[in-house]
């Protein structure tokens, strides 16, 4: 549904991109109501040359590569990074008149990574969890389930339901915190060496596996093509709204929270608007638009009154104080640590 919504702005982007002013954006994939892009531009007369990625990766590439970029959104664990390289700008607070919205407690978190909160404004956050099509992975599994990451990590449990369908998100930091949080662990704390070996177990489960792709599991979850996949929030509740008896769930031993994140890369030729953009998307009523069609909850403090109430109470979007417990955000890792993380994703995810 949402891929379908994008194709249908992407078909207009020739006509926009006559506009006279124009940015490029870059975001993750099915994170936008694109009816937001196109009232933008109504509202603007400023065109938006649209790209998605998958990973974070294609985003560090993309900023790599010297290539105009706008705006950009990475997540909170990427910024200490892409500023000491100077790869993002400080944002101008005077031309970011609704950040007066930014929910505080968010802000204070992002503080960790972006002193002062300089260089990023919160746009869409939440959780990572399994998303498990229930009657399939009963079926499967033979009885009820364990809330448990075990259902994945332990290649007993996954062996036995690797014939409904099981994926991992194409995500290093997500699936290595994960998997070092199951053994009592954190990725930051670990090793190389340790890090090498987390690597060996997540070899073993691949054959378990169906994929490693945070993309193509959307549609599969929404059709009923797989019973249990490594999720971030926004893309199980959809697979749920798409009449699937799929539930997203934190297990019991925790997870990880990532904070995504308006950024203006220094490769910027229009920082102009590039702020416009982003202070367009911190307006309540427009954030709370694309929360209520990504299934993401947002950054900002005053979007909740234009959120349909039924959506708010939706367990899972918005985690309640119990579940909030049980979430840590993703770890900044030191460089020699994110060399080994992705040599060992790189091998996990070519499964060879
Ligand atoms: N459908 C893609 C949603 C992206 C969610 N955030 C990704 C965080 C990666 N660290």
């Amino acid at each position: 549904m949402h891929r379908v919504l994008v194709a249908v702005f992407l078909g207009l982007t020739p006509w926009l991109a006559q506009a006279a002013d124009s940015i490029t954006v870059y975001n993750w994939n099915d994170y936008i109501a694109p009816q937001v892009l196109e009232d933008f531009t109504r509202d603007t007369g400023i065109a938006v040359d649209y790209h998605t990625f998958t990973t974070a990766e294609e985003l560090d590439k993309a900023l790599d590569s010297g290539d105009a970029i706008d705006v950009a959104v990475p997540s909170h664990n990427q910024l200490p990074a892409l500023i000491s390289a100077g790869r993002i700008r400080p944002l101008d607070f005077s031309q970011l008149p609704n950040s007066r919205h930014l929910d505080k407690q968010l802000l204070s978190k992002l503080a960790a990574v972006d002193p002062q909160n300089r260089h990023a404004v919160p746009y869409l956050w939440g959780a990572v969890g399994l998303a498990i099509n229930t009657p399939k992975a009963e079926a499967a599994y033979g009885g009820p389930l364990p809330d448990s990451w075990s259902l994945l990590f332990d290649p007993q449990q996954s062996a036995r339901l690797a014939s409904c369908g099981i994926s991992v998100l194409d995500a290093a930091d997500e699936g290595l915190s994960l998997l070092l949080n199951y053994q009592g662990r954190s990725l930051a704390r670990s090793a190389p060496s340790r890090i090498q070996r987390a690597g060996k177990i997540l070899d073993a489960l691949r054959p378990n596996l169906r994929y490693v792709d945070s993309e193509r599991y959307i549609d599969d979850l929404a059709k009923g093509n797989l019973c249990l996949s490594m999720a971030w929030v926004g893309d199980a509740l959809a697979a749920a709204q798409a009449g699937q008896p799929v539930r997203f769930v934190v297990p019991q031993e925790g997870s990880v929270l990532f904070i995504d994140n308006l950024v203006i890369p220094a490769t910027s030729s229009q920082p102009a608007l590039a702020h416009r953009f982003i202070d367009y998307l911190m307006q309540p009523k427009v954030i709370a638009q694309v929360t209520s069609e990504t299934l993401y909850p947002n950054g900002n403090a005053d979007s909740a009154q234009f959120i349909e109430a039924a959506l708010l109470e939706q367990p899972g979007l918005y985690p309640d104080q119990e579940t909030k417990r049980r979430l840590f955000p993703l770890d900044v890792l030191p460089e020699k640590h994110a060399e080994m993380r992705n040599q060992v994703w790189q091998h996990f995810r070519q499964g060879s």
